[in-house]
């Protein structure tokens, strides 16, 4: 049988299918994700024949590195896309807020949900004593909280899930660590987590909590077959917010936080930009009716900030991206800009 590109198996009866090859990085919660969506994957096309790939990335050997340091560079991102490229993978599942809101040319992220790993976007604090130094590299994060809770010291920490809460168990550094409560369920340590952070006191990242897929854009099919992970309401709200990060010029590392909601078929979108210190701040809410009638055409493969949601409404997803950029616009107004490039040169020299 013919290779070319591809890898086939042949079944006992002699019948040939293509072999979906499915990248990860190597960490704990990567392989979590990465099976969960391949385990959904395999309910939904059982004919399809699914193989894991762990590969080591650059971004896994310099995750000692604090994240605001290393800038917007994709390392985490880019061995995996090479893959894609040569299609020894087909597709590689992501935290989509680890995605750039541009991807290389070539790519899309084909599907975008929290439903398939019952997700969530906010924050988690877990705390160890009571006088408080905590543990983060986010500059979102310490912005928020040193402004909600003065007492509290702040110290950088490095490392995976699996390094951080050692760190903080087996170290007298840190009495407190935050952490996305997503990747603490998915590790199924959610009982580690003492206590939940809603948007008044912590708003989440872009993008924080859904699972993306990416993909190679031309690749119709698989973006087809992936497309089934696509749950409307997500692909809604991280268009938005990824629109909004994009429009502000803002990329994984700055203290820009968000947060969004679906009801009655609107969607709001809350985003904010701080200082380092978050004695400076800037925060609006807008929204947008997403209502979409059932009889629209919604298979064109337009590719929005960096996803090519198949079967979400093409109005709805317009709607979304106007929603981040008009609400950038609003922020930038205010002066926005002027808050991030004072953060990104304090950040810079620290
Ligand atoms: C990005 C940030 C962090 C990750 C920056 C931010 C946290 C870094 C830190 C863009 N990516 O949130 O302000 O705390 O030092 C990351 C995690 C997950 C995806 C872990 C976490 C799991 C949750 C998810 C790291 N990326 O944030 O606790 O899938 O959204």
């Amino acid at each position: 049988m013919a290779d070319g590109p591809y890898k086939y198996i042949r079944d006992a009866d002699g019948n040939v299918s293509r072999v979906i090859r499915v990248g990860t990085r190597k960490s704990q919660l990567a392989r979590i994700q990465t099976d969960s969506v391949v385990e959904k994957l395999k309910e939904l096309h059982p004919d399809v024949h699914f193989e894991i790939v762990a590969m080591s990335t650059t971004g896994d050997k310099i995750l000692d590195t604090a994240l605001s340091k290393i800038g917007e560079k994709s390392l985490f991102t880019k061995e995996l896309e090479n893959a894609l490229e040569k299609n020894e993978v087909d597709l590689v599942v992501h935290s989509l807020k680890d995605l750039p809101t541009v991807l290389p040319v070539g790519f899309t992220i084909g599907s975008v949900s929290y439903t398939v790993f019952s997700s969530t976007s906010e924050e988690s604090f877990i705390l160890k004593v009571a006088e408080i130094v905590v543990g983060t590299s986010s500059l979102r994060r310490a912005a928020q909280l040193k402004k909600r809770f003065p007492h509290l010291e702040f110290k950088d920490i490095r490392g995976n899930l699996n390094t951080r809460l050692k760190k903080l168990d087996e170290k007298d550094d840190f009495s407190a660590i935050i952490l996305a409560a997503a990747g603490l369920r998915r590790m199924g340590w959610e009982n580690r987590i003492s206590q939940i952070l809603g948007p008044e006191d912590c708003m989440y990242a872009v993008g924080q909590g859904a699972l993306a897929v990416e993909v190679r854009a031309r690749d119709q099919d698989i973006l087809e077959m992936v497309s089934v992970l696509n749950d409307s309401d997500t692909v809604l709200r991280c268009i938005s917010e990824r629109a909004f990060l994009k429009h502000l010029e803002g990329g994984c590392s700055v203290p820009v936080a968000v947060y969004t909601e679906i009801k009655n078929s609107q969607l709001y979108l809350t985003g904010a930009v701080y200082s380092l210190d978050g004695s400076d701040s800037l925060k609006e809410t807008m929204q947008t009716s997403i209502s979409s009638d059932n009889q629209e055409k919604v298979d064109e493969k337009v590719q929005r900030v960096g996803i090519t949601a198949l079967k979400v409404s093409e109005a709805a997803q317009d709607a979304a991206v106007k929603l981040g950029v008009d609400l950038g616009n609003l922020l930038l107004s205010k002066g926005a800009k002027e808050i991030l490039t004072v953060a990104r040169q304090l950040n810079d020299a620290r």
